[in-house]
């Protein structure tokens, strides 16, 4: 966090890279139901850079090609935006849309740290890895590759916002809370060595032991941070607003957990929250929820 205490939401609002249409409502019942007024009462100077869209394209090359173009028009938009944030000494808070947005932002937040001489790093919890490629993805969805893309394992316009591609190094990243992992992401896991503590390690170990082993990981190899927090990483009885639940996720206490104590560690630069799904949600369950886990992970304690 920064000295100056300097927030801006971005909103994304778009769904283009995911399997369902509503994540892109997401930014806009954030904002109804209380952020950043949430923020301002943390004593954050906290702006509003509105939301980004998905607009439309023309192409005569099918539904396919045209979600992949809207992907990286977004993808684009969302890097311009984010670099003139953090050129503010301000705090982006990335307002999700489906995960495919952090090909953008990501890429933003590394080329920022590496423009000032800092290694980038970045913190993904999620269910599922996200490190698909369009030859290994089940849902051929874009929201499935986004780690790929930030390493540059396929080539692809999606793999090169970044004006230095690849945006990370596979020892700066660092995943916590993995339970539904493709066969293909499985073998890149492993062959790239990447840091990954799945459900197993938090059960066995609970989760604030593996966010001080993550933590610890992410010091030794970075110097500036991103968090990548993807709702559906907790269990659907506290987020029914999401695209892809699966059981046995974060409990509600888990969740702010994890987020308490990254406040704690101070290594964040930049923050973005992605799946909200408004439309699936039950009385903004998860909505509310996603205020509360902001708030903590801003600075928000119980004492
Ligand atoms: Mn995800």
């Amino acid at each position: 966090m920064n000295e100056s205490k300097r927030i801006s939401v971005i909103g994304v609002a778009s769904d283009v890279g995911g399997l369902y249409r509503g994540a892109s409502q997401a930014p806009a019942v954030l904002r109804t139901r209380g952020l950043p007024d949430s923020l301002s009462q943390l004593g954050y100077l906290a702006g509003d850079s509105g939301d980004i869209i998905a607009v439309e394209v023309d192409s005569e090359g099918g539904q396919e090609i045209v979600n992949h173009l809207q992907v990286v028009q977004v993808a684009r938009n969302l890097y311009d935006r984010m670099l003139e944030v953090l050129a503010n000494d301000t705090f982006p808070l990335i307002i999700g849309g489906d995960h495919s947005i952090s090909t953008g932002s990501v890429a933003a937040f590394s080329d920022h740290c590496r423009s000032r001489g800092q290694r980038p790093g970045l913190l993904w919890v999620d269910t599922h890895a996200d490190i698909n490629t369009p030859q290994t993805s089940p849902s051929a969805c874009a929201f499935g590759m986004p780690v790929a893309a930030l390493l540059g394992i396929f080539p692809d316009t999606l793999s090169r916002i970044s004006s230095n591609p690849p945006a990370l190094l596979a020892e700066q990243i660092v995943y916590v809370g993995l339970r539904d992992v493709d066969q293909g992401e499985r073998r890149l896991i492993r062959d790239m060595r990447i840091q990954a503590y799945t459900m197993k390690e938090i059960d066995a170990v609970g989760l604030a032991a593996v966010v001080e082993k993550a933590v610890a990981h992410l010091r030794q190899h970075c110097d500036c941070v991103i968090l990548s927090f993807d709702l559906d990483v907790c269990d659907p009885q506290i987020v029914p607003g999401t695209g892809t639940p699966k059981r046995g996720g974060l409990t509600f206490r888990e969740s702010h957990l994890l987020m308490e104590l990254l406040w704690d560690s101070n290594i964040l630069g930049a923050a973005e929250i992605v799946e909200l799904n408004p439309v699936l949600d039950k009385d903004f369950e998860t909505a509310d929820l996603t205020i509360s886990l902001i708030e903590s992970l801003l600075g928000k304690s119980i004492l």
